[in-house]
């Protein structure tokens, strides 16, 4: 079979930019691992799943009726009406007819005879294309450690972003949540809601935002469409792609009250924007130890045991070098009885035994296991399928020490292989619609650009590589993100190079970059017709 274009994933990126490539009058096949859309909100069905950027924010911005139609129910959308929305947007555009389900791309390889992209799936399926777009996402390649004894547990286990699609009944049951990421989070107060008993298996505490979430207040949502191009504009421009308000005034230059009084109303707020309360909060150890310790003031207010209270807040890092956390009632969960602390760092798990988890100090018995330990974040999705370039390089063999991009959209050695919020691209540092947006429309302007001038083969230029790699390094060491041991840098994933993958310049200034290059010609490609 014979396509102009293959995509790999039918989430929000592989989603639109199927519409994009129709649109240009491409024929495009989309394989997807999962039997339905919506990529990270499929999968990730754990209790309390919730995004942490607003509803008014996480939605789709080019089609004018979509987003005047599209009425959402809640401040943070659930994970149900997230995936609701991503159902509504394939009926709509009729997406389906070109995506194969329940379909993994196992193998990729260039044929530079033919100048073809050869696809290989695990249900038998070869085709040629000659653009190949990867939007497998960043958090996809679910990681479960690897305990001894893993195999034995005679209960259910589940990793967080695996989710059953029927749900699961916690009722009575003693629960195992190894895991305290955004994902623990949000979920461990839901569980602990519903069962008997909880035991948390925390290695690194986070720090974690109320989210206040709330019903949709109807004025908010009808002002938000009225105002839609303007917000949709400033989102672009801004640094997360987010509306949030950001201070750029020091936290050092104004007083103790004052400082307090902007945390207190960013606390009361809820979400995200808490960061943005000075704009020395990711640059300046000392601003940031200012936030970071407001954030421990709170957790002592909230939670009754001086003990816990001290075990739950973070230390080893700069609040913000991970990504903070937004939840509902997560602190306060640990006033309730039924829930246990374990800290795993004073006390590691030796093993997963056939009744529950042994650490060095002694046994919990569980009824059941909640994995919500992450994943091979940025790379792990891409390098998952077996890639081979030009010359038969292998895109594994090539990124052995770290991911090397061209603006994150292309790998040199790789022609016509595009990939959408991959590293050294803005992705998981801004709101990931607005990138996958940009990145779409990107890709969609260059395939047709390439088309009208019968360009073959657009591939990146290994100087331009370099200069962007080295310039994606360079300015994650302004910032105190190398300082957590966070997926960002791979940290996460035993044996995994330790790289700054994503790039922290900022969506707005990453789009003027974008743009000036397409601008000119496409410079730092290199085209061959
Ligand atoms: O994964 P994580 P996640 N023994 O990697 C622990 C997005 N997201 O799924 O920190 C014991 O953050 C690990 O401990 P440590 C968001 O971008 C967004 O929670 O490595 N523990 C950590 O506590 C987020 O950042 C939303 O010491 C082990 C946890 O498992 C990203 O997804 C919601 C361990 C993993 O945390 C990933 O979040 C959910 C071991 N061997 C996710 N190995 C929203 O929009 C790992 N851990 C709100």
């Amino acid at each position: 079979m014979r396509f102009d274009a293959v995509v790999v994933g039918a989430g929000f990126s592989g989603m639109y930019m199927l519409h994009r490539l129709r649109g240009l009058g491409l024929s495009v096949r989309v394989f997807e691992t999962g039997d339905g859309v919506g990529g990270t909100w499929y999968w990730n069905r754990y209790p309390g799943a919730r995004c942490d950027v607003q509803s008014m924010e996480y939605s789709y911005s080019f089609d004018d009726r979509l987003e005047q139609e599209w009425e959402w129910t809640e401040r943070f959308p659930s994970q149900p009406e997230i995936l609701r929305y991503a159902d509504h947007v394939a009926d709509r555009f009729d997406l389906r007819r070109d995506i194969q389900f329940g379909t993994r791309v196992t193998r990729a390889a260039y044929d530079e005879a033919t100048g073809l992209w050869r696809v290989e799936t695990d249900r038998g399926d070869v085709v040629a294309a000659r653009y190949l777009i990867s939007a497998v996402g960043c958090l996809s390649a679910a990681r479960v450690p690897a305990f001894p004894g893993a195999e034995s547990f005679r209960g259910p286990r589940f990793h967080t972003g695996r989710w059953p699609h029927d749900g699961v009944d916690f009722s009575g049951l003693r629960v195992a949540v190894i895991g305290t990421g955004s994902s623990g989070i949000q979920a461990i107060p839901v569980i602990a809601g519903q069962a008997e008993h909880v035991t948390v298996f925390q290695r690194t505490p986070n720090y974690s935002v109320p989210a206040h979430n709330r019903p949709m207040e109807p004025e908010y949502q009808g002002w938000a469409k009225a105002n839609y191009p303007d917000l949709r504009r400033r989102m672009r421009e801004s640094h997360a792609g987010l509306l949030g308000e950001f201070n750029s005034t020091s936290a050092l230059e104004v007083s103790d009250e004052e400082r307090t009084r902007e945390f207190e109303t960013r606390w009361a707020k809820g979400g995200i924007s808490f960061l943005g309360a000075y704009g020395d909060i990711a640059v300046n150890p000392r601003a940031n130890e200012l936030a970071a310790e407001f954030v421990r003031s709170k957790i002592r207010e909230i939670v009754g045991d001086p003990g816990t209270a001290e075990l739950l807040s973070p230390r080893d890092h700069p609040i913000g070098s991970k990504r903070i956390c937004v939840d509902t009632g997560y602190y306060a969960t640990y006033n309730r009885p039924n829930v246990t602390l374990a800290d795993v760092r004073a006390d590691p798990i030796e093993e997963i035994t056939p009744t529950g988890v042994r650490t060095a100090a002694g046994r919990h018995d569980v009824d059941m296991i909640v994995y919500a330990t992450g994943y091979d974040a940025m790379t792990g999705p891409l390098l998952g399928m077996d890639i081979t370039g030009k010359g038969g390089l292998s895109l594994r063999r090539k990124w052995e020490a770290g991911p090397r991009t061209y603006l994150g959209l292309m790998s040199a050695g790789f022609p016509n292989l595009f990939t959408i919020t991959g590293p050294g691209s803005p992705s998981v540092l801004s709101n990931m619609i607005v990138s996958i947006e940009q990145h779409v429309d990107w890709i969609a302007g260059c395939v047709a650009w390439l088309r009208e001038r019968d360009v073959a083969a657009i591939d990146a230029d290994p100087l331009a590589e370099d200069a962007w790699t080295a310039h994606v390094n360079e300015v994650a060491q302004f910032t105190l993100y190398p300082q957590a041991d966070s997926w960002y840098l791979g940290a996460n994933v035993p044996g995994k190079p330790r790289v700054f993958m994503p790039y922290v310049g900022g969506v707005g200034a990453y789009r003027l970059k974008c743009e000036q290059v397409a601008a000119d010609g496409y410079e730092g490609f290199v085209l061959s017709s």
